[in-house]
């Protein structure tokens, strides 16, 4: 189980990294400006719920392009 999470953890380093050149629109599959919780798992974004509504700076439940690149950071 140690090494599991271990795993998992390297895991998620080498996608943050790469995630940071993930493009807005290609998270963004119906293109509406917006990037739901849905969206982001699909496009493989490591984000639990808690740390997208975090990233969620208004709170109306999908990411701008702003908020979308802030919690890339
Ligand atoms: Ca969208
Ligand atoms: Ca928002």
């Amino acid at each position: 189980m140690k090494k599991l999470i271990l795993a998992l953890t390297f895991g998620t380093f080498a996608v943050s990294s790469a995630l940071a050149e993930t493009s807005f629109n290609t998270v963004d599959a119906d293109a509406n400006g917006g990037v739901t919780y849905a969206e982001a798992v699909n496009a493989g974004m490591p984000w639990s719920e808690e740390q997208f509504n975090n990233a969620d700076q208004n709170a109306d439940g999908v990411l701008d392009e702003t908020e979308f690149k802030a919690a890339l950071l």
